[in-house]
């Protein structure tokens, strides 16, 4: 089926330019969930034909959504959803669960896994006296294969067994010696990348990304973990439900 019928036509009243109104037409699919995660898109040359537009309008309308973060291009294999993830800002969930409970297969490339003595600065988050055992753990956190964020975290040695513990998940090995955090506090802020953390998310110098720190307590109010994450702008959008008082 052709995709201007699946998503309806562009809207043909007001004056916006057309490539604005095929941006429209296209943002509105993927926020429908019409067009998902992954979906390929039909080549520029049929999108031009079905939506009754010149191939150069075509172009301009997908230059902005793969600058949005909504499309990415494949060399040669072509133009993309991206799969933005949704995460519920007020649940303790791991990278993990949130991507598998996506559908999504979360995987990790270790960039150090190390025992050490807890610095000044961990020890004042972790609530910890100085020279505490902990153990750190730097990740690149991939879903699909794509990179999603670098993760830092420090746990504070009572915790874990030793570093060999955590496989894939970290709060899995934590659940697994009785230690998953219950309560965490979160400070959350925008980001520019600086040039190795963009090589290693694969997006360009100074691209936005958000810069999360969490640390997790124990039911005790013992500290548990201070991770610090970096997550790609274009890949997250965070939500919260919020209450009266
Ligand atoms: C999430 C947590 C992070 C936790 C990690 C464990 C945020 C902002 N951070 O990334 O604190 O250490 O999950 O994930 O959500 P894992 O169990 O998959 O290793």
């Amino acid at each position: 089926m052709a995709l201007s019928e699946e998503i309806g036509p562009l809207d043909d009243a007001g004056h916006a330019p057309l490539y604005l109104k095929l941006q429209d037409a296209l943002r509105g699919a993927i926020e429908r969930g019409q067009l998902r995660a992954q979906d390929a898109l039909p080549p520029e040359r049929e999108l031009a034909q079905d939506f009754n537009v010149s191939r150069i309008t075509v172009r301009k309308a997908l230059d902005g959504l793969v600058a949005e973060g909504l499309l990415n291009r494949r060399q040669g294999a072509g133009t993309f959803v991206s799969g933005r993830v949704e995460k519920q800002f007020a649940k303790l969930t791991s990278f993990s669960e949130d991507m598998l409970s996506r559908g999504r297969a979360p995987s990790s490339e270790w960039l150090l896994k190390a025992s050490g003595a807890v610095t000044p600065n961990e020890a004042l988050m972790l609530s910890l006296s100085p020279g505490t055992p902990v153990y750190r753990f730097h990740r690149i956190r991939f879903a699909d294969g794509s990179p999603m964020a670098l993760e830092q975290s420090t746990i504070a040695g009572s915790c874990l067994p030793g570093v060999e513990a955590v496989d894939t998940s970290l709060y899995a090995a934590l659940e697994a010696a009785g230690n998953r955090p219950v309560r965490a506090l979160q400070r959350l802020r925008a980001v520019l990348f600086d040039e190795e953390q963009a090589a290693l998310l694969h997006v360009e110098p100074k691209a936005p990304g958000l810069f999360i720190e969490r640390r997790g307590f124990l039911e005790d109010g013992r500290t548990v973990e201070m991770t610090r994450s970096w997550y790609r702008g274009d890949a997250y959008d965070f939500v919260a439900e919020l209450n009266a008082l």
